[in-house]
């Protein structure tokens, strides 16, 4: 179970590591070479100022490159803009500035490292993670010292052909450690996760919510007797959670305590994207208290409609990488919300964070925007499916995704894959056992991926068989850009009560500033041609339900190397510096024009 720390006080480890690139993978196995035998736990690599006598030492952590936490190193020490391989990273700190009253245990955790981490607290290995993008921590509570404590990580941005994602993608692999590294005491026991649920269906005008509490640490805690209860303070709400014996164990346990609770729903503001209302939520067990901020609505398909709270919603969005130029992957909170500032801009009521888990505040910010999500893990194009440890990776990256944001109101769809072969059979059997492995830990969003839109005879229509498994189909399709006509997916034509269908991706390429007719391509005027077809197209298709073009900013793609990417994929409706183009006013009317229609019609927007 993921050990949840955003709503708790943490103590920060960001700011200047040293660190040295290991291209040839041979620092640990150099320095063990020298090693005396007869000098037990001596390993220089892991000690501060380690020096071999009567030889000139080659490296040294310590002494390294000086580098800032998080960050993607390639924009950090331009030397290493194309590096890929290991980079040893060495960050001191104090265990007097970590203790904290009566806390007993501690917990190290890092928000993501790209993409392959092994990491050692005084020498000691704590242990290893793989996936770029997703939090993982360790106990650390018995391997601290007094004083002085090194920490160090081996980081590797290597490709893999067993990864996820494999080698190739259409984004560039920015190594480090990427998102914050941080300490956090608790007591004994404590919260270590808990999820809020909630549900409107029972026709009694009374809103459920459902509470499910962890309770403990790291390997294996048993029920600690302690009681724990929950207090939604604003709505007059408290309620003892019972230990559930039969759940034990489930959703990758530990002990696992619930409470339903329940209120009229007059007395509530449900989370919507007009009005995203926040009430706090109060976890308490023992010594340890846990406060949070949560939206209560509830999320699902009916008749080929999503419903918002019982109302149909139509999706206002548009799909975004996480990159920010000159930061690679290691956004600020500024940039967090520049972001929102141009969703809003545009009119979104949704955004879909491709192609892999972005920061977590992306999740908290959108919770307090209104903005809805889809959120997804990198299964992109050439995953090998079949593969038994490929698999274990897959469903570790979809627990540690949804564990971490499933408290976040906004979160509404879970993405399983991107543009995988649905005439792959292993991928065929892989995908819908994946689909199940998300409701079973969460089944109150819905599951989607996208996929891809086949032509028949006659028309457009969906031929992909893990829509049966999906609870909306994402579609990707490049009418107008990489084949057929901007208007073509008018021919669209599928069961409207059947799932309902989000364009997850659709645009084409313009470079910011170059202009020329609407026939040129990579000018503003081709692309916002795209988007006027596009838009026209879909408007009135009752299945659809909602729009996620390709894509809001420009971004490193190694792929794109013409005259006008140069290393860049140009379908941004900004460029990489936040300069629009005229396919963002195209799209922001066509929004503007749907929200307004919406509200007049008493629908949700
Ligand atoms: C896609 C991929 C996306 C690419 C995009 C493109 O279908 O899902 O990652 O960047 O097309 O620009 O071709």
């Amino acid at each position: 179970m993921h050990l949840l720390t955003s709503p708790r006080e943490t103590v920060s480890l960001d700011g200047e590591w040293q660190a040295i690139p290991d291209q040839y993978e041979m620092f640990r196995e150099y320095f063990e070479d020298f090693t005396d035998d007869d000098v037990p736990g001596f390993d220089p690599i892991y000690e501060p100022n380690a020096s071999l006598e009567n030889d000139p030492v080659d490296f040294n952590i310590y002494d390294g490159y000086s580098v800032r936490v998080p960050s993607s190193w390639g924009e950090e020490i331009p030397e290493f803009r194309h590096y890929e391989g290991w980079v040893w990273y060495a960050k001191q700190f104090d265990r007097a500035d970590i203790q904290d009253g009566n806390r007993e245990r501690t917990f190290l955790r890092f928000g993501a490292v790209n993409y392959r981490a092994e990491v050692w607290l005084n020498g000691e290995r704590l242990g290893d993670h793989e996936g770029g993008f997703t939090p993982f921590s360790f106990e650390i509570t018995d391997r601290l010292v007094d004083g002085e404590n090194v920490l160090v990580v081996r980081v590797d941005n290597q490709r893999y052909e067993k990864g996820i994602p494999d080698p190739t993608t259409d984004w560039f692999n920015f190594g480090g450690i990427n998102r914050s590294v941080e300490l956090v005491t608790v007591p004994e026991p404590f919260v270590r996760n808990y999820k809020v649920e909630t549900t409107l269906s029972g026709g009694d005008d009374t809103v459920r919510i459902a509470v499910a509490a962890w309770i403990g640490g790291s390997g294996g805690d048993t029920d600690t007797g302690t009681p724990v209860s929950v207090t939604l303070p604003e709505l007059g709400l408290e309620a003892d959670l019972s230990s559930d014996a039969d759940a034990a164990g489930d959703a990758d346990g530990p002990t696992r305590y619930h409470a339903e609770l329940s209120v009229p729903t007059e007395d509530v503001t449900l989370w919507n994207p007009s009005d995203p209302r926040l009430y706090t939520v109060e976890l308490e067990c023992g010594d340890d208290r846990v406060e949070d901020r949560v939206g209560l609505r509830e999320i699902r398909v009916d008749d080929g409609d999503i419903l918002l709270n019982g109302e149909p919603i139509w999706l206002r969005g548009v799909s975004l990488h996480e990159e920010a130029a000159g930061k690679g992957r290691a956004l600020e909170a500024e940039d967090v919300e520049t972001r929102f500032r141009w969703l809003n801009e545009l009119g979104c009521n949704f955004a879909r964070l491709a192609h892999y888990p972005h920061t977590e505040a992306m999740a908290r910010t959108a919770d307090e925007e209104g903005i809805l999500l889809w959120e997804e893990v990198p299964a992109y194009w050439d995953v090998k499916f079949g593969d038994e440890t490929v698999q274990q990776l897959y469903r570790q990256q979809l627990r540690e995704l949804i564990q971490r944001d499933w408290n976040r109101a906004s979160v509404a769809l879970w993405s399983i894959a991107n543009e995988t072969d649905h005439t792959d059979e292993v991928r065929n059997e892989v995908l819908p056992e994946m689909a199940a492995f998300v409701r079973e830990r969460d089944d109150s969003r819905l599951v989607t991926a996208a996929c891809f839109v086949d032509e028949t005879d006659d028309r457009l229509a969906i031929r992909d068989p893990l829509a049966d498994d999906l609870d909306v189909i994402g579609i990707n399709e490049y009418y107008g850009w990489y084949y057929g006509d901007a208007e073509t997916m008018h021919e669209f034509r599928d069961d409207p009560t059947g799932t309902p269908v989000v364009i997850s991706e659709t645009g084409g390429g313009a470079k910011w500033g170059h202009h020329g007719d609407e026939d040129e391509r990579w000018t503003e005027e081709f692309q916002a041609a795209i988007y006027r077809g596009q838009t026209r197209a879909i408007a009135d298709i009752e299945q659809i339900s909602g729009l996620a073009p390709w894509i809001l900013f420009d971004f490193r793609a190694p792929l794109r190397q013409n005259e006008y990417q140069r290393g860049y994929n140009r379908k941004g409706l900004l460029d990489q510096y936040g300069r629009k183009k005229a396919a963002f006013s195209v799209l922001e009317r066509f929004y503007r024009a749907r929200k307004e229609n919406a509200a007049s019609d008493g629908r949700s927007s």
